[in-house]
């Protein structure tokens, strides 16, 4: 059955990837585009998400722009790790896909209203403002969602602070109200897609497609891995957002663990944690479910194919 899938994004390296294998895989109908400010602002990655959609023919999936700061906090983006247009690397195509004129935020809520309850999956892979505003502006979303599957946090790690991840501590107050509601939550965090390494072994099967796309996401890794490298520490990049769609395509290319998950709000060493408690017993009414270990071969083998139908 093929999943139809919104994909709230901040590109991003990572996400252009994930682009690439929702519009490249059968079974993922992308039913629309949302963009929000994250790893750059958000007029960058609105631009971003217009130049991959150009570069891979995706003229059919609206994008629509959401919002340009978090609820609370300041804008922080993640300049060290995408650079300055937040897609550094590749020459990115002119943008000739048009926008959407809806704001995401509505965009979202219409399609989850308009199509029949329970089909339409959310796929956050940037902050959680626009999903966060959508449920405040349109609480029924909340039951017509099939589920969501995000990329953030992490139960035994973070990357922008100790114990946070960047997609949930630049908008903890919107990861908050997302993690809180009461729909299925499955939070890719690192803990899961510090697996999804592009190795050399990896980058040498995307050579050999040969593509102009394959090309493009060469170039997006080779930046992404020099600026790992240089930042984090990491010998291959960690491919984190498109982790969320191979999930959608195939639930077993990883095992997942279903545990209560909360954010942080206040703790000034913590803020922005996703507080998993693994203790037992796990409540019944338990929502949310963390992802652990990736097939990282069947991951990648998801990626190649996405390439190669895209052509
Ligand atoms: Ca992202």
């Amino acid at each position: 059955m093929v999943r139809k899938i919104i994909l709230d994004c901040d590109p991003g390296h990572d996400d252009a990837i994930a682009m690439i294998l929702a519009h490249g895989n059968p079974e993922i109908e992308l039913l629309a585009v949302t963009t929000v400010v994250g790893n750059q602002t958000l007029e960058k990655v609105t631009y971003n998400a217009r130049s991959v959609s150009t570069m891979i023919k995706m003229i059919d999936v609206p994008i629509a722009a959401g919002c340009e700061r978090p609820l609370v906090k300041e804008i922080e983006v993640a300049e060290s790790i995408h650079g300055d247009s937040g897609l550094d690397g590749p020459e990115l195509p002119k943008p000739v896909v048009e926008m959407c004129d809806k704001h995401a935020v509505d965009l979202i809520i219409e399609t989850v209203m308009n199509e029949p309850a329970g089909t339409v999956t959310l796929c956050p892979t940037g902050g959680l403002t626009n999903i966060a505003m959508a449920i405040r502006k349109e609480p029924k979303i909340i039951d017509r969602v099939q589920e969501v599957v995000l990329m953030g946090g992490g139960y035994h790690t973070g990357n922008w602070s100790a114990v946070a991840e960047f997609n949930i501590i630049i908008d903890p107050e919107a990861a908050h109200i997302v993690f809180n509601a009461p729909w299925k939550v499955t939070m890719v965090g690192l803990d899961l897609t510090h697996q999804a390494l592009a190795t050399p072994e990896v980058r040498d099967k995307i050579k050999e497609i040969d593509t102009i796309p394959a090309k493009f996401v060469d170039e997006l890794l080779e930046f992404f891995g020099i600026m790992y490298k240089k930042s984090q520490g990491f010998d291959s990049p960690p491919v984190h957002d498109p982790c969320t769609i191979a999930y959608l395509i195939d639930p077993t290319v990883m095992t997942t663990k279903s545990v209560p998950v909360d954010i942080e709000l206040y703790g000034s060493l913590t803020k922005g944690m996703t507080v998993t408690d693994f203790r037992y017993p796990i409540p019944e009414n338990c929502h949310t479910q963390v992802a652990v270990d990736l097939d990282h071969e069947k991951f990648w083998k998801m990626i190649f194919d996405a390439l190669k139908n895209i052509g």
